[in-house]
């Protein structure tokens, strides 16, 4: 069971209400297909992932990336379960999509990335570390189902 401070729990719910969510999610995801392109192989049904500028431009990669994004808020909504809350998604990216749970991490990591730029200075190490156990706990529900 994971202990949230009272610091932490208002941190992220003040991450999500200060952020634009579709933006991150698109910009996140778009990021993630280009610094780590062996991501793709899971998104051959997109269209055009060629280049940087096609993943960015891409209209379901955005639509995707805000998917993702409504998986965190899910997460945020249900901070003292997120392993159940993430039971059936954990199920769906395990036997059905069968993507590597090497590569929730670098999804995870891209999201910092992006929500690190569109903060700026509100984006504190303080804010940094809240943000950083969120998502990690988010990365070991999502790992939850995989045997
Ligand atoms: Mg996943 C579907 C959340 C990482 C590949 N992902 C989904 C869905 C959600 C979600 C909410 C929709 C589920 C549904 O339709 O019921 N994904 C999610 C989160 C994270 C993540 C929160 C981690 C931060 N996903 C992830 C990674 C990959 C991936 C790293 C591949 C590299 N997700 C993936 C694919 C689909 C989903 C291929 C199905 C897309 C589709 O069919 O449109």
């Amino acid at each position: 069971m994971v202990k949230w401070s009272d610091f932490e729990r208002a941190t992220i719910q003040d991450i999500f209400s200060k952020i634009d969510s579709g933006a991150v999610g698109a910009a996140a995801l778009s990021r993630c297909l280009t610094v780590y392109p062996w991501t793709q192989r899971y998104f051959s049904k997109f269209g055009n992932l060629s280049s940087a500028d096609a993943i960015a431009s891409n209209p379901k990669v955005a639509a995707h990336g805000k998917v993702v994004m409504g998986g965190l808020e899910k997460a945020m909504k249900n901070l003292d379960d997120i392993k159940n809350a993430f039971k059936d998604l954990s199920v769906l990216h395990s036997e059905k999509l069968q993507v590597d749970p090497d590569n929730f991490k670098l999804l995870a990591d891209c999201v910092t990335i992006v929500v690190a730029g569109q903060m700026g200075k509100a984006f504190t190490a303080e804010v940094h570390a809240a943000l950083e156990k969120f998502l990690a706990v988010v990365v070991s529900s999502l790992r939850k189902q995989y045997y």
